[in-house]
């Protein structure tokens, strides 16, 4: 089975949507194998979003990780990390699927409410860093 790294962001968490977003989740059929609540140090938000260091947004990115608790989960099913990003939907809300978690719930990309790996090897190397115990 497939596993994939997902974040449920502060932005979420602050407006108490955890419940309705893990739900989404485990009504398609997924398996929440490990579930954390913490709010992450500079380091960790900073090597969770490396490929983005550099960008013109990346501070900004930094900065909301850290402003608060993030729910940190393994998700495990049959192709894992395409069904989590279809399940969040787009980056930007305004372009997401109208039934996806942002597409429902998001204003903002730069507030969009979830994170999911975008690939087999990015779920590997971040669940390594959110779950160093689980390895
Ligand atoms: P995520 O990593 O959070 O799941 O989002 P994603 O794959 O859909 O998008 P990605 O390109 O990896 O971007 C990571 C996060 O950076 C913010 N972003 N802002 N201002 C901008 O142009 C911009 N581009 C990206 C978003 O919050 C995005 O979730
Ligand atoms: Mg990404």
């Amino acid at each position: 089975m497939e596993k994939t790294l997902v974040l449920i962001k502060p932005d979420a968490v602050e407006r108490k949507l955890m419940g309705e977003i893990i739900s989404a989740y485990e009504k398609k059929g997924l398996h929440i194998c490990a579930l954390k609540l913490m709010t992450p140090s500079e380091e960790i938000a900073e090597e969770h979003y490396a490929e983005h260091k550099g960008k013109a947004f990346f501070s900004n990115l930094i900065e909301f990780l850290k402003r608060g608790e993030v729910c940190a989960m393994i998700v495990e099913g049959e192709n894992a990390v395409e069904a989590v990003r279809k399940i969040n939907g787009a980056t930007d809300p305004l372009n997401a699927e109208a039934g996806s978690i942002r597409g429902t719930y998001a204003m903002s990309k730069s507030e969009n409410c979830v994170h999911g790996s975008d690939s087999k090897e990015s779920a590997k190397r971040e669940i390594k860093i959110w779950f160093p115990e689980c390895q």
